[in-house]
């Protein structure tokens, strides 16, 4: 990764929904180690946040979700990590997409930082959940009613 050291960034986290429930897997890199978080990751120079959430979700999950299906939502989080060595602050920002008839399933494309993906109901989150999600939850963020 390429940010300036301590600077915050912008990422994207993707709501992928299926029927009442939503794609989490649990995280196996340092920053929020055996947390659940949906799939995404940084932004990259010039990408829309629609090509970054299609892109980080065919990255991670093997997924091909056109980025003309990624909907932004007016949810945004802003979060200072401690854990994982450096702090970290990140700018977040979520996409959603609605699972369609031959999107296949998602398959654990990079295990060395994800333990695996699973669906899960919004009312029955798994736990602990990633600290920025944690957080948006909380809030009140649903994304089947943004
Ligand atoms: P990349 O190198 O592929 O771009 O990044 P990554 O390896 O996929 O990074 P990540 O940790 O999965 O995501 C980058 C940061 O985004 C993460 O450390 C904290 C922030 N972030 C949020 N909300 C969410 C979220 O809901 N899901 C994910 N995956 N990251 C999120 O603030
Ligand atoms: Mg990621
Ligand atoms: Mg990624």
């Amino acid at each position: 990764q390429t940010e300036a050291a301590g600077a915050p960034t912008v990422a994207v986290g993707v709501c992928l929904l299926k029927g009442e429930k939503v794609l989490l897997g649990r995280r196996c890199c340092s920053l929020g180690y055996s947390t659940f978080s949906l799939p995404g990751g940084h932004l990259e120079l010039g990408e829309s946040f629609e090509e970054c959430a299609a892109r980080e979700l065919k990255e991670e999950t093997g997924l091909d979700i056109d980025k003309k299906r990624m909907e932004f939502l007016t949810a945004t989080t802003n979060e200072l990590l401690l854990e994982g060595g450096k702090p970290c602050q990140y700018a977040s920002v979520c996409m959603r997409a609605v699972m369609e008839h031959g999107d296949g399933e998602p398959q654990n494309v990079e295990p060395e930082l994800c333990d695996g993906w699973d669906w899960y109901e919004w009312d029955n989150l798994p736990k602990p959940l990633f600290r920025p999600l944690h957080n948006a939850v909380r809030a009140g963020f649903n994304p089947f009613h943004a």
